[in-house]
């Protein structure tokens, strides 16, 4: 799509960008994760690990990135059991790693990943050994790449997907259920999935498909059939589209305007996934579940906002 421009006169995503560059996890010695939440003007910190909502001073992180900040992923990458924190750092062409420990995240290592990767990293087991690993849109070459431990070091593997279209977010799932994860690629008003199997990635029945505008996908179960479904907002637009188990025929279903956060999760119990949507343009949160058979799309309760 063309009206993505980067960084500087990105101006119609920068609320979107502040809720994710913004989050920077550190550690308490007992082990206890908090997440600072700072916006442009009023930083502040939340505690979000004893569930007393206590404030403090804000923090912050350097992290080498450059020419900034664009997005994040957190996992335990290296496997020592702290949870450590992957930032892009377009400029140099690498993803940083700060390792998490008893003292809180060290020193970003940088790890270069052989293209410009932007902007949305994901985490998932791509490389093996069933642990976590950063999904990266590399950006810079049409690629997906990954980065993660092999043979005891944090590197970015010598494979990569090779894209039809330009990549701005990689999302991991497992909608076939075979215990291998499987990507979804927001591209360039499209969407790719790609299954994993023994041999590496390919593309899944129909893949890409067509998406104008695609900004944010989310995964979760909506209908209540155990496997994995694909969601899809678009900037421009009221209508998310639906992979039904990460496969075509493509549904749209009628949201609200410019539906460009997305969550799946099952809100009231009932086993099928509720969708939820940031209304941008209207400023509310939509919420709409899908019948088992996704015959019928009821909408509400609804109407967070102002
Ligand atoms: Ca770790
Ligand atoms: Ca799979
Ligand atoms: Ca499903
Ligand atoms: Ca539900």
């Amino acid at each position: 799509m063309t009206d993505r421009p980067l960084d500087s006169d990105w101006v119609g995503r920068k609320p979107l960008a502040w809720s994710l560059v913004s989050i920077v996890l550190f550690w308490l010695p007992g082990g206890a994760a908090r997440a600072q939440v700072a916006g442009p003007s009023t930083p502040a910190l939340y505690d979000v690990g004893n569930g007393r909502g206590r404030s403090r001073s804000p923090t912050s992180t350097a992290t080498g990135a450059r020419p900034h900040l664009h997005g994040l992923a957190t996992g335990d990458f290296d496997v020592d059991g702290w949870p450590d924190v992957a930032v892009d750092s377009s400029k140099t062409r690498e993803v940083r790693v700060l390792r998490g420990g008893p003292r809180g995240p060290a020193a970003a290592v940088p790890v270069p990943v052989g293209t410009m990767p932007y902007f949305r990293l994901g985490v998932g087991d791509v490389i093996g050994g069933k642990h976590p690993d950063v999904l990266v849109p590399g950006h810079g070459d049409n690629t997906v790449r990954a980065v993660g431990l092999e043979r005891g070091l944090l590197r970015s593997p010598t494979w990569n997907i090779a894209l039809q279209g330009q990549p701005w977010m990689v999302v991991a799932c497992d909608p076939n259920r075979d215990g291998r994860d499987d990507l979804v690629v927001v591209e360039s008003d499209a969407i790719s999935v790609w299954r994993a199997g023994a041999g590496g990635f390919a593309p899944a029945p129909g893949s890409p498909f067509a998406v104008r505008g695609a900004t944010e996908a989310a995964v979760g179960d909506l209908d209540g059939d155990g496997a994995a479904d694909v969601a899809i907002g678009p900037w421009d637009g009221d209508e998310v589209t639906v992979l039904r188990g990460g496969a075509g025929p493509a549904r749209r279903i009628r949201v609200c305007e410019r539906p460009i956060g997305l969550a799946i999760a099952d809100l009231d119990g009932d086993g099928r996934g509720e969708l939820m949507a940031t209304c941008a343009t209207t400023n509310r949160l939509a919420v709409t579940s899908v019948s088992a058979d996704h015959s019928r799309v009821a909408s509400g309760p609804q109407g967070v906002g102002e």
